[in-house]
């Protein structure tokens, strides 16, 4: 099987498999890729994300990454919400977890999802075959654009004219020449609202995202501890942000998504930052089981929890940080510090000095070194 038959054959294998959308684009579709996201390495925007700039090459062309691929089948899962994403925002002591995250793990559901699809076009077209989500070098939202399943917004996202900035992207990289679909043209028009809401201000221009600014990256890639300037912005997200998604106008045409296996857990819709502050590694692996949450593990969770606690204003929340000035990890103490400072500065005063007098760790010491008021035994 070849030509149009074999790619509606393939069109109709993705749909059953859930896919909301699944055009082809020519491995050779991105030319301008490269240099973009040159320019984007060279500016440092990836921050710590050192595997983006390790293969850029093989990266930035699929003919680089795999010289034989003459078509990328680029495919997409809707995972559109039903009620309004930004809701926690405004409860403090509530955690905000992005919606992607709030779900089993999108790449264990689409992998095996894309290898289907996959499998199909093997065998009916005699083609070779690579399945790509999110883990190797491959640049998905230009192929995807390329594709015609949208186009980058000004928050660089792919937005879609039927499901807005809620798909998953997926990629099949082949031999088969099967027939290609139009590319997507930029319906962002004068709007600039993902822009204009962004609260660490990471876009230095329409189209481009400094990564080490964005709260995604912060809560989930990095590794260290959160620059102050920047915590403040974070607010209670925990794990991932998705206001510029969610104030894209596209997004009313968004049907919300079918997908069983990406349904939303209940316990992750609005949990506690005083419950979420007592986990300790167990309950972190088994309240995240599945989830993309468990990726960063407990510390660097803990360390996310403990900043919305800090910009929760909520001095009931204090004891909490309290209890987490003498964990284990630094990156732990010190973002219990840091809290506590925040919310109940006299009570930080009080056990500044005992802290001090046990702690190595410079960027610990740091934070209680930052009391507005510093007692005389401690200077
Ligand atoms: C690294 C990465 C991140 C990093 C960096 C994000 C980024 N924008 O690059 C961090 C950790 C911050 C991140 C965050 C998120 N991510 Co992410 N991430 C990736 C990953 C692995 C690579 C992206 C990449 O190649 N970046 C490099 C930059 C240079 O590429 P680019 O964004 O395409 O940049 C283009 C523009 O800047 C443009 N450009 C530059 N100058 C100009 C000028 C003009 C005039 C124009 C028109 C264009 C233009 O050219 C560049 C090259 O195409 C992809 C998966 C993959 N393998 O593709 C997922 C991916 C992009 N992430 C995804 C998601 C869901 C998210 C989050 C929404 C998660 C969350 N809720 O917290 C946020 C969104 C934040 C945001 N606004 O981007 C999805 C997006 C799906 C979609 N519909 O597009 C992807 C595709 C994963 C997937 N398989 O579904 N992510
Ligand atoms: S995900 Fe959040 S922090 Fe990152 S660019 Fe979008 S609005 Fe800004
Ligand atoms: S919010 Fe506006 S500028 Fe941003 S991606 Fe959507 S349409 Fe484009």
């Amino acid at each position: 099987m070849k030509g149009e038959r074999l790619k509606r054959a393939v069109v109709e294998r993705a749909r059953a498999e859930g896919f909301a959308v699944i055009r082809i684009a020519s491995t050779e579709a991105i030319p301008q890729v490269p240099e973009r996201l040159q320019a984007w390495l060279e500016a440092g925007h990836h921050g710590e994300m050192g595997w983006m700039a390790e293969r850029a090459t093989e990266r930035a062309a699929p003919r680089k990454l795999w010289s034989q691929a003459r078509r990328v089948v680029m495919l997409g899962m809707s995972y559109a919400p039903d009620s309004d994403p930004l809701a926690m925002l405004g409860q403090p002591d509530k955690a905000a977890i992005s919606l992607y995250a709030r779900r089993r793990d999108y790449h264990d559901v689409i992998k095996g999802k894309l290898k289907s699809v996959a499998g199909l076009l093997a065998a009916k077209g005699g083609a070779d075959v690579k399945v790509f989500v999110d883990t190797a070098p491959v640049m998905e939202k230009p192929l995807a654009e390329a594709a015609g399943l949208g186009w980058q917004g000004k928050h660089t996202v792919l937005v879609s004219r039927e499901h807005g900035s809620w798909l998953f992207l997926g990629a099949i990289y082949t031999t088969a020449e099967l027939p290609e679909d139009a590319p997507e043209s930029d319906h962002c028009g004068s709007c600039r609202r993902c822009l204009d809401i962004c609260p660490t201000d990471a876009f230095p221009a329409p189209y481009q995202l400094d990564a080490r600014r964005c709260i995604a990256y912060l809560t989930i890639e990095h590794q260290g501890h959160i620059d102050a300037a920047l915590r403040p912005g974070i607010g209670n997200r925990v794990f991932g942000c998705d206001d510029c998604l969610a104030v894209c106008p596209w997004n009313k045409f968004a049907a919300a998504a079918q997908e069983t296996r990406l349904a939303l857990k209940d316990s992750l819709e609005a949990p506690s930052l005083a419950d979420l502050a007592a986990l300790d590694d167990a309950a972190f692996r088994t309240l995240f089981a599945g989830t993309p949450v468990k990726r960063t593990g407990r510390d660097r969770f803990i360390r996310n929890v403990l900043i919305a606690i800090g910009n929760s204003n909520r001095p009931e929340l204090a004891a909490s940080a309290e209890a987490l000035v003498v964990d284990a990890s630094p990156l732990v103490r010190a973002m219990a510090a840091w809290a506590l400072i925040r919310l109940a500065p006299e009570r930080a005063g009080h056990l500044a000095a005992h802290a001090l007098a046990g702690e190595a760790d410079a960027d610990v010491r740091k934070e209680w070194l930052a009391l507005p008021s510093q007692p005389e035994c401690i200077a």
